[in-house]
């Protein structure tokens, strides 16, 4: 047996998880959700670890929604703006959110992201957040879903260690499944793992290298 200490709830020195904040956050993203509804566009919310495949997922949707939707793109990053670079080669209108050293994007950042866009010529936004699979969860932007991307290769702990994370969002890309069987990894124990942590999930085994999944994604994401 392993000795735990247990945080106890407040206790962290984090102040991140402090509730006030947590509050505004929340009141903001609610404004961000109006603000979305009132132009008619729908966003979605794409989190997880740095190299998971976010901008590779964002970037097949757009390849296959772009001659349907119009499409932005709000990128998270602490200092970098090579995800919109990489995305605004595919002609949509892309911001890129620097948030120094911050490891989330929250709903005040949004707003202003979403006030240098041109919402009147939109339909959809897609939220590509700072690359980190934990801190995200708890600050909802005012997206109307949430996606968790996960890299089957990183870890066959990542489902376990990350519940809160996983009950916080409607949908998981398990992507890379392409290299799953040669790193062998059991993909199946994964969904299991995700199905009891919330068993409302949508689950969708996605790989960006071949295109699988993308279009049940889209599908999954009623898009
Ligand atoms: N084999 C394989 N590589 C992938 C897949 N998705 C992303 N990658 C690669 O993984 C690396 C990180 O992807 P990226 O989309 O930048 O991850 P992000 O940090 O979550 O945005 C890049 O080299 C991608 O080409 C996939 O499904 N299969
Ligand atoms: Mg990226």
């Amino acid at each position: 047996m392993v000795k735990v200490v247990e945080a106890r709830e407040g206790e962290a020195l984090d102040i991140e998880l402090d509730l006030n904040l947590q509050k505004k956050n929340l009141e903001l993203a609610e404004a961000n959700r109006r603000l979305l509804e009132k132009y008619g566009i729908r966003a979605i919310d794409f989190m997880g670890s740095v190299g998971s495949g976010k901008t590779s997922l964002i970037e097949r949707l757009v390849g296959k929604l772009k001659g349907k939707y119009r499409i932005g793109v709000i990128g998270g990053d602490l200092t970098t703006t090579i995800d919109m670079e990489i995305l605004s080669r595919h002609g949509v209108q892309v911001v890129q959110v620097n948030t120094g050293r911050e490891c989330h994007l929250d709903a005040n950042l949004v707003a202003r992201a979403l006030q240098s866009l041109p919402l009147n010529s939109l339909d959809l936004i897609f939220i590509e957040n700072v690359g980190n699979i934990i801190c995200p969860a708890d600050f909802p932007l005012g997206a109307h879903r949430r996606v968790a991307v996960v890299s089957v290769i990183d870890s066959p702990y990542i489902i376990v260690k990350h519940p809160l994370t996983f009950q916080a969002v409607d949908v998981v890309a398990l992507n890379k499944v392409d290299l799953a069987e040669i790193v062998g990894v059991n993909v199946a124990k994964l969904e299991e793992e995700l199905k009891k942590i919330n068993p409302k999930l949508s689950i969708v085994k996605t790989s960006c290298k071949t295109g699988l999944g993308v279009d049940q994604l889209i599908e999954v994401l009623n898009l």
